[in-house]
């Protein structure tokens, strides 16, 4: 199987690179850091490559472990994380992914386009942190209490704290394990999900305040532009969380975020609650995710783009 194929060029190789997709959140962080303590456990010179994370993330074990600059030149393996495609990883890193004697990658994205020598990829798995929770256990890989500290973070940030569908039964096994071997899950939860810095609140209080209804309730759509980032000093990870907060509304199908870019692009996040393929829509504009949360770029100024992504939305409206 492909997974003891992995597990036979790391037992070969000496360097090993971690990456996983840009903007990282929980899941990307939490999978990265486990999977890199779990390398170096084996022996391994293994280093994860972010040029930024949020802040919030910094008490994870192994924090240290993420690099800016890569610390070789070339690396024999590289392993990508929660990433459908190598084309979401920073694009300065991506010459560490194509220098590597050998690649493979763990996902859980829907679209993935299988660019690793070897792919684990498992569609229905609510985290990638999950699909390592079972990939070490078939490896017999030691899930130590600070690996389980760094995927349990991934399982908990991806499933909204165990709220999201696509959550199994093996999601609680693990949970369960996790407070066995003395793992501070509710300190995971507070630090993930709860807190909050000012400049992310004034974040979300300006994103709530323009919140705007369409198709009797069925569609929020809120957005930020550059000047509000600059307003307020927004951070890395600023506008997390807020798309979320229209899809909790009654009456809400689906919860558009919009933001811009440096380029003058928005980023927009999606999210459904009942019935919309979310990943459809943003496929229209190149981007993509899972059926309930995904994300594209829209190339537009704002109202272009605030156009575009609603008339491609209410195509999926029942
Ligand atoms: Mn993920």
């Amino acid at each position: 199987m492909t997974l003891d194929d992995i597990l036979k060029e790391i037992e070969g190789a000496e360097t090993i690179l971690v990456l996983a997709h840009e903007n990282p959140d929980g899941d990307a962080i939490g999978s990265s850091l486990g999977l890199c303590l779990a390398l170096q456990n084996m022996g391994k010179k293994a280093e994860v490559l972010m040029s930024e994370y949020p802040a919030n993330f910094a008490f994870l074990p192994g924090i240290e472990n993420i690099k800016k600059a890569a610390s070789f030149e070339k690396y024999d393996m590289a392993i990508v994380v929660d990433c459908p495609d190598i084309k979401r990883v920073n694009s300065e890193y991506i010459q560490y992914f194509e220098s590597a004697k050998v690649t493979a990658e763990f996902d859980h994205h829907n679209k993935n386009s299988m660019f690793g020598d070897y792919n684990i990829v498992n569609h229905v798995s609510p985290a990638c942190a999950q699909i390592l929770v079972s990939s070490f256990e078939y490896l017999h890989i030691e899930i130590t209490k600070d690996i389980a500290t760094c995927l349990l973070t991934g399982i908990i940030t991806d499933t909204g704290g165990f709220k999201n569908s696509g959550i199994t039964a093996e999601t609680f096994d693990f949970a369960g394990w996790a407070l066995t071997k003395g793992v501070n899950v509710s300190k995971i939860y507070r630090d993930s999900m709860l807190i909050t810095t000012r400049t992310k609140f004034e974040a979300q209080k300006l994103a709530m305040e323009r919140m705007e209804f369409f198709d009797e309730g069925k569609i929020a759509f809120t957005y930020m532009t550059k000047a509000d980032d600059e307003k307020i000093g927004i951070e890395t990870g600023d506008h997390d969380g807020i798309v979320e907060m229209g899809r909790n509304i009654v009456g809400v199908e689906v919860s558009i975020f919009i933001y811009q870019r440096d380029d003058g692009s928005f980023k927009a996040s999606l999210r459904s609650n009942d019935y919309m393929d979310v990943a459809d829509v943003c496929m229209m504009f190149g981007g993509g995710g899972h059926i309930r949360a995904a994300g594209c770029t829209l190339e537009f100024p704002l109202e272009e783009s605030k156009k575009a992504i609603l008339n491609e939305v209410r195509k999926h409206i029942q």
